[in-house]
């Protein structure tokens, strides 16, 4: 699971980013700051099922705090896109190359509208943010439309000649953009094209189905970042003209802050909460005490910072993750060493349990006999699909 951070230039990719990853990626208040991909790893809340015995557990690869289990995501935050990118403006587009695998797209706008599609620096209101979700999505589709066109002849010739599937053919064109074949039957019913001879497809029709291949792929969702500059009624009115796409306001700088105040102990803050402590207030500055202070005003205002609620709306809403928590003992919920649920997992719902076996271990998949509801000791068959939050143990052919 990977989740791509995009956007025009300068405004907060790389802040959202090590807000969320606690990385350290260059961040500048001008444009092309970003030029190689910055990848880490954030995390999304999900209840601990340890709470339902009260025996602790042993987190191996998700931590736990207070009951709540924080299960990793990957994260891509790549160089900034400008209009008329898929014709080489700005750094061009060939680093969305870099988004390849990404599942899902956060696409951060300056919601002050005081960056213009370059990312230079204009006075506050004079930029639409709607405008360039519209360009953006021109620009994604643009990308994925000039991953068909080359070879096209001679692929579409196999197309018409020798009876290859146009599925086959786009799939085998779209290997690496993981797009599954659902994804492509659902892009053909959308896009109003010919799919006996793709000869005839104009750079419309690729476009079309390049859409359609995105808006049934690749879900988008908004940041209406730099929110500490903005009345939170103009975030609702510009979150209503986005709509479908959803968008939330974020205060990336706020969520930087506050996370790396906690890492040094100054606060006591958990990402997504609407407040946070200071545990001794005589450690701060007089400048630290009125940045807290500013900060405060800001989670009272808004609820939270919008970052790590905006992130979870991406992953179980958008990309309908669900939480699995693999063990080998199903009725003392441990692996091998005796550790109590000690890794957790996103897979999309609705997966069954063999393809949960398959990511858990290749050798569990292949071997695969039943799977093992740790919570009602149902014995699972292959295709059933994983529900959210399971406790599963594998049973496999050794
Ligand atoms: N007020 C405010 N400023 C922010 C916020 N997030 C980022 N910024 C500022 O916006 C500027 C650009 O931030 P970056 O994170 O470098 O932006 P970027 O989109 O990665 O920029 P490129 O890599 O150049 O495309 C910096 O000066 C940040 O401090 C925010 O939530 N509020
Ligand atoms: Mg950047």
């Amino acid at each position: 699971m990977e989740v791509g951070i995009v956007g025009k230039p300068n405004v907060g990719k790389s802040t959202l980013f090590n807000a969320l990853t606690l990385l350290d990626a260059t961040m500048a208040p001008y444009p092309f700051t970003t030029v190689k991909p910055n990848r880490g790893v954030a995390t999304v809340r999900v209840p601990c099922p340890h709470t339902e015995r009260g025996t602790p557990c042993t987190p191996g690869n998700a931590a736990c705090r207070n009951g709540t289990r924080w299960v990793p995501v990957s994260l891509v935050d790549v160089a900034g896109l400008v209009p008329g990118a898929h014709e080489g403006r700005g750094l061009g587009n060939q680093f969305l190359n870099d988004l390849s695998v990404a599942d899902g797209f956060i696409q951060v706008v300056d919601a002050t509208g005081a960056t213009d599609a370059e990312g230079s620096a204009v006075p506050p209101g004079s930029q639409d943010p709607a405008a360039e979700v519209g360009w953006l999505g021109d620009e994604l589709t643009y990308w994925v439309a000039g991953l068909f066109e080359r070879e096209f002849d001679r692929q579409v010739r196999k197309v018409e000649l020798e009876g290859v599937k146009v599925e086959e053919f786009l799939e085998r064109r779209l290997t690496g953009l993981k797009i599954t074949p659902a994804s492509i039957q659902i892009a053909l019913r959308e896009a109003p094209i010919d799919r006996v001879h793709p000869s005839t497809w104009t750079t419309e029709d690729l476009r079309g189905l390049a859409r359609a291949l995105l808006d049934a792929a690749k879900p988008r969702s908004v940041a209406l970042n730099k929110c500490d500059r903005i009345p939170t009624e103009r975030a609702a009115e510009l979150a209503d003209g986005l709509a479908p796409i959803p968008a939330v306001a974020t205060s990336a700088e706020a969520e930087l802050t506050l996370r790396r105040a906690a890492k040094t102990g100054l606060v006591l803050y958990s990402p997504g909460d609407a407040e946070f402590h200071v545990p001794d207030p005589s450690r701060l500055s007089p400048a630290q005490a009125r940045a807290l202070e500013e900060l405060r005003a800001l989670l009272r205002r808004w609820g939270s910072t919008g970052v790590q609620r905006l992130l979870e709306s991406m992953v179980f809403e958008r990309l309908r993750q669900v939480v699995v928590f693999p063990v080998e003992d199903e009725t003392h919920w441990t692996d091998s060493k005796g550790r109590v649920l000690p890794d957790a997992f996103l897979v999309p719902a609705g997966t069954p349990v063999r393809a949960v076996a398959y990511r858990v271990h290749t050798d569990l998949g292949e071997h695969f006999i039943r799977a093992i509801d740790g919570r009602t000791h149902r014995a699972l068959a292959a295709d059933h699909p994983v529900d959210p939050g399971s406790v599963l143990r594998i049973v496999a052919r050794r």
